[in-house]
């Protein structure tokens, strides 16, 4: 259907001609990394636009949850969610901090609050949230749990760049909140993320140990490493940051025209985003319950990436059934039937500012044709490898 592939997570980029400019400066100046102008400028209106005290911009969102989760002296073990970006659970096992698997709520996809308060041990040190599709968490409900028993709370924001929450802007909650700006985030540095914060303490904490633990000049006073974001990254995103309106209008056009579609399409939902709230709409979700559609959600794939439609199935299979954590708790999904429930039947499907009506039509048009095919697939399948499909 396509020649060229449509993807999920198409990079946006914005006046390409400013980040050259931006870039030639950069190599004029000679400075290239280690904090310089572009990143202390980014940095800036990051905190601004969140409204927050502190940004510390990082390389990438992997080593910025890394950072955080040890400056936050999280150890023993930390609760978090098996439906997300495996990154989040291995910023924790790189430390030998175990991460405890929560179940997800089936209608948010976020940690369920209610099932936070059943794995709290002695052990546990904190719990990390991840706003997945940008959608936020219960914040207050795991505040309260947090202050309750004492554990630190991290929010992984990664999703959820412009987003808000009861009308104040995700990256403000909880002791410190993390970016990821990778190519395919809604606002991108190529690669690069950061730690937000209020907490002046842990800002000042987190600047050190993401330099070495440098407090000027041959003066170590802390365990570091290098989490920093270099200056053609930061020119980038102060770049994005120019056109990040754009970028999400483009999304949210392009989930009102999915949502449009999908109404002739009632076998399957289309995730809801909270309109009273901003929101970057940078993930267009689809649920696909075997029994309404009547065709599973790995099958449906296969056709549409046969057709140059690169749709995903985030975040599957979930991270408790990948390695290493498959081995450390081979049984842990019985413990977690809502996120085994879901990596069996979500598909992101393609957007961003690289498509738009005319593909997202012939994407819907060819969802219809395959559901209302679906017996006759099924049997042309059934005399054959599965592999055939894909000719
Ligand atoms: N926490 C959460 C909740 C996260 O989602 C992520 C990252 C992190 C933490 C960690 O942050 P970082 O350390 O990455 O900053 C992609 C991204 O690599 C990953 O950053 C992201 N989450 C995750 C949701 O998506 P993959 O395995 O899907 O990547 P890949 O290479 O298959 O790319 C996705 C699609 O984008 C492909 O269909 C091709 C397209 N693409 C990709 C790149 C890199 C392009 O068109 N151009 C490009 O330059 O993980």
């Amino acid at each position: 259907m396509f020649e060229e592939a449509l993807h999920v997570g198409r990079p946006n980029i914005g006046n390409r001609h400013k980040l050259l400019e931006r870039v030639n400066d950069i190599l004029d100046r000679r400075w290239l990394t280690n904090r310089g102008l572009y990143v202390q400028d980014f940095e800036r209106r990051v905190a601004d636009l969140l409204e927050v005290k502190h940004c510390i911009a990082m390389c990438n969102g992997t080593v910025a949850l890394e950072i955080a989760s040890r400056a936050m002296n999280m150890r023993g073990e930390v609760i978090v969610p098996s439906h997300t970006f495996v990154a989040t659970a291995h910023c924790l096992q790189w430390q030998e901090i175990t991460p405890v698997f929560c179940d997800v709520g089936p209608e948010t996809h976020n940690i369920d609050p209610e099932k936070v308060k059943g794995l709290i041990t002695p052990r546990t040190t904190g719990i990390i949230g991840v706003h997945l599709w940008g959608r936020p968490c219960e914040i207050e409900i795991l505040e309260t749990i947090a202050a309750k028993y004492n554990l630190k709370l991290l929010f992984d924001a990664s999703h959820a760049f412009g987003c808000t929450h009861r009308g104040k802007p995700l990256g403000g909650f909880g002791d410190a909140e993390v970016f990821s700006f990778h190519a395919t985030k809604i606002l991108n540095t190529f690669e690069g993320g950061a730690v937000v914060t209020n907490d002046d303490d842990l800002a000042e904490k987190i600047r050190l140990m993401q330099n070495f633990g440098f407090a000027g000049m041959d003066n170590v006073i802390h365990l570091g490493t290098n989490g920093k974001m270099n200056e053609v990254s930061a020119a980038m995103g102060i770049t994005s940051l120019e056109s990040l309106d754009d970028f999400i209008d483009a999304n949210r056009h392009n989930y009102d025209t999915f949502r449009t579609y999908f109404s002739d399409i009632p076998e399957i939902k289309l995730i809801n985003y909270n309109t009273h709230e901003k929101n970057n709409y940078q993930y267009v979700v689809t649920v696909i319950d075997e029994n309404k559609a009547g065709i599973h959600r790995d099958l449906l794939m296969q056709i549409l990436q046969a057709e140059n439609i690169m749709a995903r199935r985030y975040f599957h299979p979930g991270c408790h059934r990948m390695e290493p954590y498959k081995s450390f708790f081979p049984n842990a999904g019985l413990l977690l039937p809502k996120t085994e429930q879901l990596s069996e039947s979500l598909l992101c499907l393609p957007t961003g500012t690289a498509i738009g009506p005319t593909e997202i039509l012939q994407i819907c048009n060819l969802i219809q044709f395959v559901l209302g095919s679906r017996a006759e697939i099924k049997d042309r399948l059934s005399g054959k490898r599965s592999g055939d499909i894909e000719n």
